[in-house]
């Protein structure tokens, strides 16, 4: 009998795709038509859905269930797993969160999972368990990202606004086409990072669009430690940065504008406050140091005629100053969007059409258009537990409860954690000092966790939901700045007994009594309808979209363009600045900032400001010759998604995450092109696949997040990651006491040749599970047994 074949579409985060399935099986994703620019990352998920790694049964930790909710002593991430009935796992669960609920109350729950999950509204992990989280009485929850924690928390401060408002107010790429001369980017632009956008994609443009500003004359500078930042056909000049000193060239590019009397002085003084205090930092009268360019060459490593030139530049054309998000995340990452938006506002471009500042121009959909059309989401409801976290201190709080910290001029408390809840992200791949967080991970009571895969999220908890993809469900996606809404088909059914994030969370609903509340009696599918709906209500002043039906036969709707937020690059605020004021206490751009002065914090003082980061290879009492560590963006996948499919698997080099190092350190090192190479520092090892290139400037070496972590004796914190995840070097502390966020740039290391490690990594290997006998008694403990009789008792309440 001839297999029967099906053609679907679907929505990931990093495109659209047809979907070929044959008898239930994902056979390949292809990119649809009409996608200018697809990303091969699609084509890697149709072998990740038949792999070993796929978790087809709850999974329950075999110490939990013998000894019951306590803290694992080393034992998670180690342990055996015991298969066990969906149900029971519900009851488990139900029964574990009402026990912590009772005995600690609520604020010993987290929830605050972070992570980029998969696109779909309805099927949003991050809302599906906040509002079942909330429901179950509430959850100490995250604040700010991974992304952009730093520039979330000061930006605000100084140009008013929501967190993210920097980012709809970046030049646009036609504008800068059309107006703009030159793009110093500070962090590159590298093409890889805009195969993503939150929530899906139809069509990539940002290639096409970034020649057509090449095209039209613009010219690029990229300053970066890596060339390959932007891409080969803008022929940018190439400023190979020493790593985490930007700031200080910042300085000096505005130092020497300054001085040579070429500063925006009418700008300065009618759209923004506190100059005059910064002008006495920036030419030295209040600390005895001019920021010039000789000060700023021997920490950049950018020789003082080059800085003014580039100042010159700067100070006469049309320039937008873009700023890479990379650069916050690291010590003091709080100064360079402010230092950046600061330079910009002195060059004399900011508030012109075609210049001005960007953060994060490149990367994701940014600068392709500043607008978004409102969508609807699944709605979280209340969550009545006010405690929260900055998202990146999740490893400080397990370690320090009760412990006061400092968060944007407010002093808070860790609070007591007994349970952890995640779904949709993967701290394992997202946070630093993976070590540090094994040790805090042993911590509660009890970890849950709804995965697909066997990934080291699912090897370190103690009972594991597996969940259906979002190739496996139906539901419809659209992107943050995406114009199209589309169809997302199932294109398979789940494994047997894989359920969705939704029905998991129903189950738990039912029996903790507040089923209905939950569902509003709504089948999967009724939701998605009703959040088209309203989604389209929401559109109707600006659209008509056609029915759900039609709209589920055509597959895709195009919306017209979104209209432009108010005061899109600060044009009105050139304009007249009394008549458009911003949402800071002056109105106009805070470069001295009277709000951040009265925080008193030494690490993000009142104006930007160079401090040294506390690792970088300036630091000349350090006699070692470390290697500066980036871990950027993976340009085979988002983040650890599908690191198991082909299309990122076939990026390995010796079987290892590449790491990219220079030819002059390689041959220094003895290290030879695909040799297996350890990285190292005080905090942790990897091992590594040699990929040697002079795009790569030397004292740097490049190995991207979301290789699988796989450590050698997992649950031993300092155990040897055998697959090159960067995080187990990374270090976790706060960008500073305003924000928080994750340092992660901030990292040097040591790597040497390693080619006597042969053993292949095991990051893609389930871990051991028991025999079906052993299930069978362990499923018989007295904690099951009362588990289910309280599971009786709470349906016989409800
Ligand atoms: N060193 C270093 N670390 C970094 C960064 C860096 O630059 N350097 N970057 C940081 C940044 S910017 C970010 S945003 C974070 C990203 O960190 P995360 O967002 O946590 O990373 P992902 O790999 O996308 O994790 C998503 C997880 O959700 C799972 N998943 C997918 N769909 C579903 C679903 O429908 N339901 C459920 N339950 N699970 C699902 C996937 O299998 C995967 O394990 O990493 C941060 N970490
Ligand atoms: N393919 C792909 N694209 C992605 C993602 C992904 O996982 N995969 N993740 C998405 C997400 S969640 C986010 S938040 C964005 C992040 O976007 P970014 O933060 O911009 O991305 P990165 O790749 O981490 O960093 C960009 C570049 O900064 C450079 N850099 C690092 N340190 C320094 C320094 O000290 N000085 C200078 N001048 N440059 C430095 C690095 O060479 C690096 O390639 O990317 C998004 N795009
Ligand atoms: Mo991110």
């Amino acid at each position: 009998m001839a297999a029967e074949s099906t053609h679907t579409t679907t929505v990931t985060h990093w495109g659209s795709y047809s979907v070929l399935s044959e008898s239930g099986r994902v056979i390949s994703l292809e990119p649809s038509p009409g996608d200018r620019a697809p990303s091969s990352i699609g084509s890697g998920m149709a072998s990740a859905h038949r792999d070993q790694a796929r978790i087809t049964q709850p999974m329950i930790r075999e110490g939990w269930l013998i000894d019951g909710p306590c803290p694992a002593g080393g034992r998670r991430g180690r342990d055996r797993f015991v298969p066990v009935p969906h149900d029971m796992a519900i009851a488990l669960v139900a029964a574990e969160i009402d026990r912590v609920r009772h005995e600690f109350g609520n604020s010993a729950i987290y929830a605050g999972s972070y992570g980029w999950a998969s696109a779909g509204r309805f099927h949003h992990a991050k809302s599906q368990i906040r509002r079942f989280m909330g429901m179950a009485g509430g959850y100490v929850d995250s604040v700010n990202t991974y992304s952009a924690g730093a520039l979330e928390v000061i930006m605000p401060h100084i140009i008013g606004g929501s967190p993210l408002s920097m980012s709809t107010r970046c030049p646009t790429y036609d504008e800068i086409a059309d107006g703009g001369e030159l793009v110093v980017s500070f962090g590159g632009m590298a093409r890889k990072n805009a195969q993503i956008c939150q929530g899906g994609i139809a069509d990539h443009t940002v290639p096409e669009l970034q020649d057509r500003c090449r095209r039209a004359g613009v010219r690029f500078v990229n300053v970066s430690p890596v060339r390959s930042d932007t891409d080969d056909s803008l022929h940018a000049e190439w400023l190979p940065i020493r790593p985490g000193s930007d700031v200080a060239l910042m300085l000096a590019l505005a130092h020497e504008i300054v001085v040579a009397g070429r500063h925006d002085t009418d700008f300065l003084a009618r759209c923004c406050v506190g100059f005059d205090t910064f002008a006495d930092y920036l030419l030295g009268h209040s600390d005895g140091v001019p920021k010039d360019s000789q000060w700023a060459s021997k920490l950049t490593e950018i020789d003082a005629a080059t800085i003014r030139t580039l100042a010159t530049a700067i100070a006469t054309a049309r320039t937008v100053i873009n700023v890479s998000w990379s650069l916050q995340r690291m010590h003091h990452g709080e100064q360079a969007h402010w230092m950046g938006l600061v330079l910009s506002a002195i060059s004399g471009s900011l508030g012109r059409r075609g210049g001005g500042f960007a953060a994060g121009l490149g990367t994701l959909q940014i600068g392709v258009r500043r607008g978004s059309h409102p969508k609807a989401a699944l709605p979280h409801g209340t969550n009545s537990v006010l405690r929260f976290i900055p998202v990146a201190r999740i490893a400080d709080m397990l370690l320090h409860p009760g412990t006061s910290f400092e968060y944007n001029g407010q002093s808070l408390q860790y609070p007591d954690i007994r349970m952890i809840y995640w779904a949709g992200g993967n701290p394992f791949h997202h946070h630093q000092d993976l070590h540090r967080l094994v040790r805090a991970w042993q911590r509660p009571d009890t970890i849950v966790v709804h995965e697909p895969w066997w990934n080291a999220n699912a090897k370190f908890a103690d009972i594991v939901f597996p969940v259906a993809t979002s190739l496996e469900r139906q539901d419809f996606a659209s992107g943050t700045s995406d114009t199209t809404l589309s169809a997302m088909y199932p294109a398979v059914d789940p494994p047997l007994g894989v359920l969705t994030d939704y029905e998991i969370f129903t189950d738990l609903a039912q029996l903790l009594g507040f089923g209905d509340q939950f569902t509003e009696s709504r089948t999967a599918g009724a939701w998605v309808r009703e959040l088209y709906e309203r989604t389209s209500a929401g559109l109707a002043p600006i659209v008509t979209l056609p029915s759900f039906e039609e709209f589920w036969r055509q597959g895709q709707v195009t919306l017209p363009e979104p209209p432009e937020p108010p005061d899109g690059s600060f044009t009105l605020l050139r304009e007249d600045p009394e008549a458009n004021p911003l949402q800071t206490p002056s109105g106009k751009i805070e470069i001295t900032s009277g709000t951040l002065a009265s925080f008193g914090y030494d690490d993000c003082p009142a104006h930007p400001t160079w401090m040294e980061p506390c690792e970088w290879l300036g630091d000349s009492s350090d006699e070692r010759q470390l290697f500066h560590l980036i871990s950027n963006q993976p340009s085979r996948r988002l983040h650890s998604q599908y690191d198991n499919g082909s299309y990122s698997r076939a990026g390995k080099v010796a079987g290892r995450e590449p790491v990219q190092i220079n030819p002059i350190d390689a041959e220094q090192r003895g290290i030879y092109s695909g040799a297996t190479v350890r990285l190292w520092n005080a905090r942790g090892s990897c091992l590594a696949g040699a990929m040697i290139t002079d795009d790569v400037r030397p004292g740097v070496v490049v190995l991207a997040t979301g290789a699988w972590f796989d450590p050698e004796t997992p649950g031993i914190a300092g155990s040897l990651d055998r697959h090159g995840n960067p995080n187990v070097l990374t270090a976790d502390f706060g960008t500073s006491l305003l924000a928080q966020a994750s340092a992660s740039g901030t990292t040097l290391v040591d790597i040497e040749l390693a080619d006597g490690f042969s053993a292949p990594t095991h990051a893609f290997e389930p871990p051991a599970v028991v025999s079906d006998r052993e299930a069978i008694q362990l499923r018989q403990t007295p904690l099951v047994a009362s588990a289910i009789g309280r599971a009786s008792e709470m349906t016989g309440e409800t």
